[in-house]
């Protein structure tokens, strides 16, 4: 019963997906007399919780003494809204289910606490697996201070990501495309390097599938970007960040700040924007996760400063027998256990073949959870 009732509250809390960042996603369901009578989500950043989402929507004599089932600790902090968990036991719920703990130091453990300190039954660990994968980005980011970093690119199987030069040319599928998308709109940013826009001129918005765009991030040390690329001109305004070395001239970036782009600096090293700065950066502004969409240098350079977590690689049924390929020759990361990673999922797309990979290392910090 309660596995059922987490799954349901876990589909509601997806129906935040794109909306509450950098909150979790949550949902809660109520239940009484082994039936579900409401359900709820949190439906945008800085609005009501899941939980007091439900609770407004229904009579106080239906909640009392009912079970409460939520994928997330109820929080026991003063934030944007009074504590959940004073909530729930003002309103006399007897009994509560959660998935895991809120990572957020505001909360940790002090939710289910100041339940069980007021004589609710907490129980714990229902469908956790799924509750930490539905938000990966909060959890990450908050454990470990920076966003949930997921690599994609697709390969053909002589393992050539493009042909040299500046030709285009499409290496997945249709079907592989949608799936992209659907890629996209799970995680907060994509990001992608000034060669990949000075090639594909790429819109990196959801189209193929229902979904919020994410913000647009283009790492360009030289600031190149063409004035007039469909990422510039893009209708979707204030959702473009432009990172550029700390070089860069304040005329370059005074363009583009009126074309309503935003620019941040940073600092260089070995001729590449500093990475780690980069992501802390996004992930002040509120960025969990990030999608990194190539090309070969950028693949390369946050694969060599250990700054990914997941693996989305697709294997296209093509030979080239030219072309550059995912990581650049001179390659080289120190072969450590913690690299290594794990094959989490293996899907056949219309014959492109889906590896999910994930890193040990953040295996290992998702299970302190
Ligand atoms: C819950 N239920 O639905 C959510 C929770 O700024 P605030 O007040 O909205 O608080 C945000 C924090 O509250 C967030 O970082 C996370 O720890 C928790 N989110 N908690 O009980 C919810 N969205
Ligand atoms: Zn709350």
């Amino acid at each position: 019963m309660f596995r059922k009732a987490m799954s349901l509250a876990l589909s509601e809390a997806e129906k935040g997906l794109g909306k509450v960042s950098p909150n979790p996603m949550v949902g809660a369901v109520l239940i009484k007399n082994r039936k579900i009578i409401g359900k709820a989500f949190h439906k945008r950043f800085g609005g009501l919780h899941a939980e007091a989402e439900l609770i407004k929507s229904l009579p106080d004599k239906i909640i009392k003494n009912a079970t409460l089932v939520v994928n997330l600790e109820p929080c026991s902090h003063y934030g944007k809204t009074p504590p959940c968990s004073l909530l729930i036991a003002d309103k006399g719920i007897k009994k509560v289910v959660v998935s895991t703990k809120d990572p957020n130091p505001l909360v940790s453990g002090r939710g289910i606490r100041c339940l069980e300190n007021r004589g609710i039954r907490v129980v714990k660990g229902i469908c956790r697996e799924e509750a930490i994968e539905v938000n990966r980005g909060f959890f990450f980011a908050q454990m470990e201070g920076r966003p949930f970093i997921t690599i994609k690119y697709a390969q053909t199987i002589d393992g050539r990501i493009a042909f040299p030069g500046k030709k285009r040319y499409r290496i997945s599928n249709f079907s592989s495309l949608i799936y992209t998308h659907t890629l996209r709109k799970y995680h907060d940013a994509i990001l992608v390097g000034i060669e990949t826009v000075l090639t594909d001129d790429p819109l990196l918005n959801v189209r193929h599938v229902d979904g919020v765009s994410p913000l647009k991030v283009v790492l360009d040390s030289g600031l190149r970007i063409p004035p007039e690329s469909r990422l510039v001109r893009n209708e979707e305004k204030g959702k473009v960040i432009i990172f550029t070395s700390k070089r860069t001239g304040k005329r370059k970036i005074e363009e583009l700040i009126k074309l309503n782009i935003r620019v941040e600096q940073v600092d260089e090293q070995n001729g590449k924007l500093n990475l780690l700065q980069t992501v802390n950066k996004l992930k002040e502004s509120g960025i969990t996760s990030i999608l990194v969409e190539g090309g070969a240098r950028i693949i390369t350079s946050f694969i060599e400063d250990d700054l990914y977590d997941d693996l989305e690689v697709c294997i296209s049924p093509k030979i080239l027998g030219e072309g550059i390929r995912a990581t650049a020759d001179h390659f080289k990361v120190p072969i450590r256990y913690e690299n290594q990673m794990r094959l989490l999922k293996i899907k056949n797309i219309s014959n492109d073949v889906w590896l999910h990979y994930r890193k040990i290392k953040t295996i290992n910090i998702m299970e302190k959870i």
